[in-house]
């Protein structure tokens, strides 16, 4: 039983039993009945996990852990609600990983977590598309194993279906704003960021955690579409913070290279360049905006400096957090209020 195996680490790190969790979890994963491992596809499995679903922050993942033991009002959870809550915190974090995997073929991208992209290690290329099927797969393993008993599970498995669909439609508008052959700059504006980042990045990586929480703690997740509502609120927050550092953020410190430019993304930084051009600046971005050419990357990044953006951008998060903590506090219950906290805390003013 793999929390038998995480014994030794009960009693106050949390960092260190979740990570020894990770190991716990993968193990079975590799030990799966359901499939005849061989030596070369157990050591690709392995490799495979610890490359993508290792190396990030894994906010989201220790966020159930935190907003569980804050719904319950304890500092140290015991050794199976530890297993059972990290185990989903793991869950949202190989969601998170199958993402990552597939967006960064999408968008053409070159480096993830200070590594290449997994697509881009010689001798994966495609296999990284099911690899990404792998890893979506593993989430319903891991819930199948340990959670199937519980009263709880359909609720957990039909979350996880809600927020994929989701997350898979914000991820279609985010493509299909930035089609070849339809480049039209005049329909960006912050109407259409919002909805594409609301559903490609807010669920996902902000309600998923705190709804793993509550139906851990055995709530019933429709009494708690304004909790709903302040969560996408702050995803939404969050990324754009990860727009702006897209341009404005080191690579070396935040691993990956932007390519929103580029890429010709409906990014929270063109529409606020657009929102403040004057026509000659306007055709500036016309001209350059989604070319991969360095020249004219940097032309853009010169006229966001011009309409100096960073300071946009820093009025945005203050004006942001102010809104979010008011919401929270008009929040009834005292537990709520310190989950949701705790949430924005971890992501206010980061740098990566
Ligand atoms: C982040 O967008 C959104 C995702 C990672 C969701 C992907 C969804 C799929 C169904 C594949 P981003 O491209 O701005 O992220 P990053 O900057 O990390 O590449
Ligand atoms: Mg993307
Ligand atoms: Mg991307
Ligand atoms: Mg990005």
């Amino acid at each position: 039983m793999a929390a038998a195996a995480v014994k030794n680490g009960a009693g106050g790190d949390t960092k260190a039993d979740f990570a020894r969790i990770y190991e716990a979890l993968k193990e079975e994963l590799l030990r799966d009945p359901a499939f005849e491992f061989t030596d070369e596809s157990h050591q690709w499995i392995d490799r495979m996990l610890d490359y993508n679903v290792l190396g990030g922050k894994c906010n989201r993942g220790l966020s159930v852990v935190d907003s569980y033991k804050l719904l319950k009002g304890v500092d140290v959870l015991g050794e199976e609600e530890m297993f059972l809550a990290s185990s989903l915190g793991w869950c949202i974090e190989w969601l998170q990983a199958f993402f990552l995997v597939l967006d960064d073929i999408m968008d053409d991208s070159h480096t993830r977590r200070g590594q290449p992209c997994w697509f881009r290690v010689p001798q994966v290329g495609f296999i990284a598309v099911n690899d990404g099927i792998i890893l979506r797969n593993h989430i319903s393993r891991i819930l199948r194993l340990h959670f199937r008993k519980k009263p709880y599970y359909a609720d957990l498995l039909d979350l996880f279906n809600e927020v994929e669909f989701k997350t898979a439609s914000g991820q279609m508008l985010d493509l299909i704003t930035t089609h070849e052959g339809e480049k039209d700059l005049t329909k960006y504006n912050i109407g259409v960021h919002r909805r594409i980042v609301q559903f490609k990045t807010a669920y996902y990586s902000f309600y998923l955690p705190v709804a793993c929480a509550l139906l851990l703690s055995g709530e019933n997740l429709e009494n708690y579409s304004a909790v709903e509502n302040i969560l996408v609120e702050m995803g939404t927050y969050f990324q754009v913070q990860d727009d702006y550092l897209d341009c404005y953020g080191d690579p070396e410190f935040i691993g990956k290279i932007g390519t929103d430019i580029e890429d010709y993304k409906c990014s929270w930084l063109v529409v606020q360049a657009l929102e403040r051009a004057d026509e000659s600046q306007k055709n500036i971005l016309f001209e350059n905006y989604g070319k991969k050419d360095p020249a004219c990357v940097a032309k853009v990044k010169n006229l966001y400096k011009e309409l100096n953006l960073e300071a946009v951008f820093h009025d945005y998060e203050s004006e942001s957090y102010k809104k979010l903590i008011a919401d929270i506090e008009a929040q009834r219950s005292v537990a709520v209020q310190k989950v949701l906290k705790s949430f924005l805390h971890k992501i206010y003013k980061r740098q990566k």
